[in-house]
């Protein structure tokens, strides 16, 4: 089998190109500039391009994939306020462009949707749950969301959408509450050894409820959905919500700190100017296809500052 990854750079990429090297694919990974494949797995074929220019499709055709998992995307949703066109030309053009080459080879294609489709929806989310983006992410999401749905009913294209909610890894990007959070609490315990002061942590929405799984789990779930008899579109998700400030319990519980106020200041730069309130996902339909999330949320953040310790003491 042989399966080419967009956004192969990026935190999905990394897991999902080392699960199909596991199973045996030739995985071929697209990136903007070679210079950018040092932190991939090995074995990996790199591809230098970019899903916004239409040259891309000529490379897919060439390569003949089986499977391609479209993973590219402008994906900070505060920072798609701030470039809205570039966001949608990457997250909706380059999905199209993807689309195109999946009807000239005949390959299957996995759409990376998201929980930000649900947008103001309350919660619980489902497959069935009407859409209400709140982002210029959340808008080209669903674009490219529907270009899938339109590409598999026009031209009998298995085409695949996996509607993630959060997930992340020691992998995921600093930008992400997540991450900030676990780099913040490791540097904290470094600074109790070294007896250093360090700045506040500053952040938005403390109040936001979110639905956090571990990528390593999400990626197993992109490649069953791709293993189906007929192409359809999934939920993924632990099915559990908690607010930023509940994030901050564990991860400061992490390291032997109860009360974390005193290291957290609030800055009003840091809402975005529509917030999404609450994603908690409904994943019951996966769970019939054999997907099931192993992590807990307390093993997943204590991984993530683990790491960051790691990285800083060595
Ligand atoms: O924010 C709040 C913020 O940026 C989570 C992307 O992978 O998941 C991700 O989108 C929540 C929001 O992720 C800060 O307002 C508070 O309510 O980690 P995030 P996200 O926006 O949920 C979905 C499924 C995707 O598809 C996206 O691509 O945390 N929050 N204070 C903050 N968020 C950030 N980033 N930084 C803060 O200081």
């Amino acid at each position: 089998m042989r399966a080419f990854i967009t956004g192969v750079t990026g935190q999905d990429g990394y897991y999902l190109s080392k699960l199909l090297l596991d199973k045996g694919y030739e995985v071929y990974g697209l990136v903007r500039r070679t210079a950018q494949a040092k932190d991939i797995p090995e074995g990996i074929n790199v591809v230098a391009g970019d899903v916004t220019d239409p040259n891309v499709i000529e490379e897919v055709v060439n390569i003949q994939p089986d499977e391609i998992y479209n993973l590219a995307a402008m994906s900070f949703v505060w920072e798609s306020f701030k470039i809205p066109k570039t966001t949608f030309d990457i997250n909706a053009l380059g999905a199209l462009n993807m689309l195109e080459a999946a009807v000239r080879c005949d390959a299957k294609l996995y759409q990376a949707s998201t929980s930000e489709l649900y947008g103001a929806s309350p919660p619980p989310q489902n497959e069935k749950t009407p859409f209400h983006p709140r982002s210029p992410y959340g808008v080209s999401k669903l674009a490219a969301y529907w270009l899938t749905v339109n590409y598999r009913e026009s031209y009998s294209l298995f085409a695949c959408n996996g509607i993630l909610f959060n997930h992340e890894s020691p992998k995921r990007g600093i930008e992400f509450v997540t991450q900030k959070v676990a780099d913040y609490v490791a540097m904290i315990n470094r600074s109790f050894t070294l007896h250093k002061n360090v700045p506040k942590l500053s952040l938005g929405n403390l109040d936001a409820i979110r639905d956090w799984g571990h990528a390593k789990d999400f990626v197993e779930g992109m490649w069953l959905i791709m293993q189906q008899e007929e192409p359809d579109d999934y939920v993924l998700a632990t099915g559990e919500g908690r607010t930023i400030r509940q994030l901050l319990d564990v991860a400061f519980a992490h390291i032997g700190i109860n009360d974390w106020t005193p290291y957290v200041e609030i800055d009003r730069e840091l809402y975005r100017p529509a917030e999404v309130e609450a994603l908690i996902g409904n994943a019951d339909k996966a769970h019939k296809i054999g997907w099931k999330p192993h992590y807990t949320f307390e093993k997943m953040i204590g991984e993530m500052i683990d790491a960051k310790i790691a990285s800083y003491s060595s």
